[in-house]
């Protein structure tokens, strides 16, 4: 899953694609660089991040689902239903929400009744505030119990459950140990019975874990490392930044597995 943020701040490619030409014009690069979905976010969820309103957050992903309809598979990373809405009309086939469902009351079900892919990821608090001070007795059973009564609560709603894929969250409310336990205990997600994303892709426990205490981001070397070793533990999709770099470790992966 390639990452394009039609954002002015995402953490780590913040206003490289806030145009919509350039945005198009990643995705499509994404794909032929060997990406099988693209995902499209117009809200930047990092640590401290402030909320986006309605009406910016579909000015700036509208032009971009546009512009890719019909030529690259698309996810819309979104918590808003009137934004998940826009985006499926226009083709979306997944809903990512890093809510899992919470954030919006109405997200369930218009994804049940589009018959779209949802993506439920864990976060400990909200992101203006969520690694303050993340506190867990035991990170991987706490994330796979929570995942678990999201993905009741889903279907419940009426999403197939073979339409849900689970995230850990990486980096939402989590400390560098936290995440990379998360990884190394990927079995207790999979477990659940659905497929696993991960996105650890430049996140700053990458950074952190080779000495910069204050890293806000993780280079692409370590990004690679994270991926395949979430790739061998059993994860599915991995949402990256940087396309062509991981398919081509992941290729070589998969033919030694
Ligand atoms: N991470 C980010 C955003 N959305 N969605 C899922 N399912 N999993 C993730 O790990 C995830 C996500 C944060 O990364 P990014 O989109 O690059 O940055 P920003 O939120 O600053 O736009």
């Amino acid at each position: 899953m390639g990452i394009v943020n039609v954002t002015p701040d995402s953490f780590s490619d913040g206003g490289v694609n806030f145009d919509p030409d350039a945005a198009a014009a990643t995705a499509l690069r994404m794909l032929e660089d060997g990406a099988a979905i693209v995902d499209i976010g117009g809200e930047s969820t990092r640590p401290g991040a402030d909320a986006v309103s309605l009406d910016e957050e579909l000015r700036r992903v509208v032009p971009v689902l546009e512009r890719l309809q019909g030529a690259v598979p698309v996810s819309i990373d979104t918590a808003k239903v009137e934004v998940a809405r826009r985006a499926l009309a226009l083709g979306a086939e997944l809903v990512n929400d890093v809510t899992a469902l919470r954030g919006d009351p109405e997200l369930a079900g218009a994804v049940a009744d589009a018959g779209a892919y949802v993506c439920l990821m864990h976060m400990q608090g909200e992101p203006r505030t969520m690694q303050a001070n993340p506190i867990y007795d035991d990170v991987a059973s706490e994330v796979a119990a929570f995942l678990e009564q999201r993905l009741r609560f889903a279907v419940d709603a009426g999403i197939a459950e073979e339409c849900i894929c689970l995230d850990p969250g990486i980096g939402f409310g989590k400390t560098v140990e936290q995440n990379f336990e998360l990884i190394s205990r990927l079995d207790v997600l999979l477990a659940l019975g659905r497929p696993v994303v991960v996105g650890f892709s430049r996140k700053s426990s990458l950074g952190r874990l080779l000495g910069d205490p204050e890293a806000r981001t993780g280079p692409l070397s370590a990004s690679i490392a994270a991926a395949v070793a979430a790739y061998e533990r059993g994860a599915t999709i991995l949402r990256v930044h940087d396309v062509k770099e991981h398919v081509e470790a992941l290729t070589v992966a998969s033919a030694l597995a």
